[in-house]
């Protein structure tokens, strides 16, 4: 009898598709996300079959920013998957014939195609470590398409077992305490939280040394909520200044890119010294020689930080002239941000929308936001409180991500805090890249609120009397100015078209209200289309940012 079993399962077949399916399975895949085509259909298939949740969004542009978000919000991988003609078809002028992998070496950690099916295995083994392991990234993979049909002998498959988290890696002891002392001598200090602490989970360490030690900190974008932006010593709402003359700067996962303007003069001190926190050595050094560098683990580094500083009773003089500086600026900046929200003059501005949307705004929901005007300005309003939790644009400031992330946000949120919000807030513009992902936000009901700041254009527009003037003189395409957009466009029936709910606001009233309405139907997504004044602004900067223009 076991003879005979044994030939009975050594002639059992398995399907290339199955094979890719279980591989990812081994490896802890919890989504895909995609679009399916003859024959990747039956990878998605059998993908379910296995319990991995297939999401199909309508732009494969969209499904990489849900998956990029995934692996932000759980550790786990970006893992790109193509198709790629059949073996004997290639250099024949295939269907969709390109030179993916080599294509994809220069924006992935790793790029492979495996040689076999049963190479499958090891090779996206070998791209999930690849995607997780250092600083994090996308990682690619091409199938052939005749893989995904092939019948192999099942005992010719070896799945390769889930790849160990990352091993934590720790800061050289003599930097740790030369960090230390450096932090101690400082006249005017600040910690700068970037996303790498968010992704790091350093959240209680980082919040440890700010209290302990009664250190300023401004957070980066994605920084926001490691350290619960209301916090006390949060000094974002005086970020130019705080920037300006600190002395000594720590930055926890944060990079010296354009965000944070170079690290150089005149928006920082020429001689500030910079304590570079960071998981990967090659962002050591950028733009600026820094005092000390700490390569590691965020979490265990600022660990470490805190047993050194420990070891000499000390805390930054909570009633220093830096501290006082900080404050009063806070002060007024926040001051001057109340006065804009408080106008009582329609159409609304940026800030009325926002001071009305924080009033609502449930403390654990994620925050997801794209835009110009109303990423930067929604940023400085709307407030984080846990970490992870906000998802924009980032450095590359790239338009139409906004969807895709609330949509991994949410299938985040479902399986794991069941009842928590995503609030999705989109300038008009931002909402446009992505649209059509609305379907697959009615389609998985998914808990998604989305706000459009419609100002009828790109950072401004035309309210509609200018518009119907300026296409009385000349063909369209030779006057209307590129940032504008149709006036009073009503992007909530986008949403009433697959059966969620829509709202076309114009004042506070019908703001507060509709979004009330929003949180409290828990059955189906909405979208509120908030008018505002086609020429609002930002408040005057100090220094300009990404807002200079000759314009
Ligand atoms: C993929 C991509 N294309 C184009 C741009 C250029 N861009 C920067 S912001 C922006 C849209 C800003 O308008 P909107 O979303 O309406 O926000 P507003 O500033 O009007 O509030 C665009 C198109 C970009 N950043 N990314
Ligand atoms: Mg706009």
């Amino acid at each position: 009898m076991p003879d005979s079993n044994f030939a009975e399962r050594s002639e059992e077949q398995v399907s290339g598709a199955k094979v890719i399916a279980q591989a990812l399975k081994t490896q802890d895949v919890e989504y895909i996300f995609g679009i399916v085509g003859i024959p990747v259909t039956e990878i998605a298939i059998a993908a379910q079959q296995l319990g991995i949740k297939y999401i199909g969004m309508r732009n494969e542009q969209a499904a990489c920013y849900a998956a990029s978000a995934i692996g932000y919000l759980t550790g786990r991988p970006l893992l790109v998957i193509g198709g790629s003609p059949e073996r004997n078809q290639e250099t024949m002028g295939a269907f969709q014939e390109f030179p993916q992998v080599e294509a994809c070496r220069l924006y992935t950690k790793f790029s492979a195609r495996p040689s076999s099916i049963e190479a499958v295995p090891f090779v996206i083994e070998k791209a999930v470590r690849s995607s997780i392991y250092g600083r994090p990234g996308a990682c690619y993979v091409d199938i052939p398409a005749d893989f995904v049909n092939l019948q192999v002998n099942v005992n010719s498959i070896k799945y390769v077992e889930r790849c160990m988290s990352p091993p934590i890696s720790m800061a050289e002891t003599s930097a740790v305490c030369t960090a230390a002392s450096v932090i101690r001598n400082a006249k005017q200090p600040l910690l700068i939280i970037g996303k790498g602490a968010a992704y790091a989970h350093a959240e209680e360490s980082i919040q440890k040394l700010v209290e302990q030690y009664k250190l300023p900190f401004l957070p980066t974008p994605m920084g926001k909520g490691v350290v619960p932006d209301n916090h006390p010593y949060c000094v974002g709402a005086a970020r130019s200044r705080a920037l300006q003359f600190a002395d000594v700067i720590v930055l926890f996962g944060a990079r010296l890119n354009w965000i944070l303007h170079f690290g150089l003069p005149p928006r920082y001190q020429p001689d500030v010294k910079f304590i570079q926190v960071d998981i990967c050595a090659e962002e050591l050094g950028n733009n600026v020689k820094p005092a000390v560098t700490l390569l590691g683990d965020i979490n265990a580094v600022t660990k470490q930080l805190l047993e050194e500083l420990d070891k000499t009773p000390w805390q930054y003089p909570p009633e220093s002239k830096w501290w006082k500086t900080l404050r009063e600026k806070m002060k007024s900046n926040e001051a001057a941000s109340k006065e804009l929200a408080s106008k009582k003059s329609l159409p609304m501005n940026y800030y009325t929308v926002f001071y009305h949307v924080q009033e609502q705004l449930p403390r654990d929901c994620f925050v997801v936001s794209e835009g110009a005007n109303t990423m930067d300005i929604g940023r400085t309003v709307l407030q984080n409180y846990l970490p992870r939790h906000r998802l924009d644009a980032g450095t590359f400031g790239t338009m139409g991500v906004g969807l895709g992330f609330a949509i991994a946000a949410a299938m985040v949120a479902k399986d794991r805090s069941p009842g928590q919000r995503i609030i999705c807030v989109e300038g008009d513009s931002a909402f446009g890249f992505s649209g059509m992902e609305v379907e697959t936000i009615c389609r998985y009901n998914l808990p998604i609120i989305l706000l459009v700041v419609n100002n009828n254009g790109i950072y401004q527009g035309f309210d509609s009397d200018t518009w119907k003037e300026m296409l009385k003189f000349q063909d369209a395409a030779s006057v209307v100015p590129p940032m504008c957009l149709l006036p009073n466009s009503h992007y909530e029936q986008v949403m009433t078209a697959f059966g969620g709910k829509g709202y076309f606001v114009q004042t506070p009233e019908e703001l507060q209200k509709s979004l009330r309405q929003s949180l409290a139907d828990t059955t189906k997504p909405s979208l509120i289309n908030i008018m505002i004044e086609p020429q609002a602004t930002r408040k005057t900067q100090d220094f300009h940012w990404l807002t200079r223009s000759n314009m």
